[in-house]
């Protein structure tokens, strides 16, 4: 068991170091070889390396094993997602628990692969559902990290992302919105905000059901045909189409 250890450690220095790879994404360390789940240095802008959790197995219900690149997280709410554009540019948090990849790393991925996506979903009962995705891509910062996604196949939490495909990313000091007011400030997150939601990924954690402030928790409408029911844990992956 040690020797199988040590030497699955040491093929993967030898792939890292010796040979210079320099995975895209998560989808290329578990061809590789990689099918443990965990955090991975992914390049998808050249030489600047990214850490990143990659989810290297299925974890149930009608999904494909290996590869997703874990973009947003949320899990505890031990991070804020209530931040400035910079920081949702070049991402946030801890990449063991609570984070954000960042848009320019979005963008860097989808801009040279065609991409799905798909949303996982677990609410404080332990109820899972999920959305998945066909086509995933984000726009440069001069298209204002525009959001283009399509091809909805629905995993019981119905498609909240149709309210926000083609809207800019917004966040409380960059207004892309489709209001007079940001959305960012109005429900304390970062988002392709339209007018202003849906599906609020990266609002408060509220710990369950909170109706003290409308619609500023981590919510999907479309699943709980409510605003007011924060997720116990949404994750957003992408991975390359096959
Ligand atoms: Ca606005």
């Amino acid at each position: 068991m040690m020797t199988v250890f040590v030497v699955a450690l040491l093929s993967v220095f030898t792939a890292s170091v010796v040979s210079g790879f320099k995975p895209f994404d998560c989808s290329e360390i578990y061809k590789s070889g990689q099918t443990v789940s965990g955090i991975y240095s992914i390049y998808p802008a050249g030489n600047i390396p990214a850490s990143v959790y990659c989810q290297m197995i299925s974890d149930g219900k009608d999904e494909e094993n290996g590869g997703w690149t874990v973009f947003q997280r949320r899990m505890d709410g031990s991070v804020s997602f209530y931040r400035l554009w910079e920081e949702y540019k070049r991402g946030f948090g801890n990449v063991e628990g609570e984070y954000w990849l960042g848009l320019e790393n979005l963008y860097q991925l989808t801009q040279h692969k065609k991409f799905m996506l798909r949303v996982d979903l677990e609410d404080f009962t332990g109820r899972r559902g999920f959305a998945q995705y066909s086509s995933f891509s984000v726009g440069s910062e001069a298209e204002g990290y525009k959001l283009q996604v399509s091809g909805f196949t629905d995993g019981g939490a119905g498609d909240s992302l149709f309210f926000h495909n083609g809207m800019k990313f917004t966040t409380y000091d960059k207004d892309q919105d489709n209001t007079e007011k940001n959305c960012a400030r109005m429900y304390l997150g970062g988002f392709w905000y339209n007018a202003c939601h849906y599906a609020n990924p990266n609002g408060v954690y509220l710990g369950g059901e909170d109706k003290t402030v409308f619609a500023i928790g981590n919510v999907w409408y479309t699943w709980k045909n409510n605003l007011d029911i924060g997720m116990k844990f949404i994750t957003m992956k992408i991975k390359p189409v096959s």
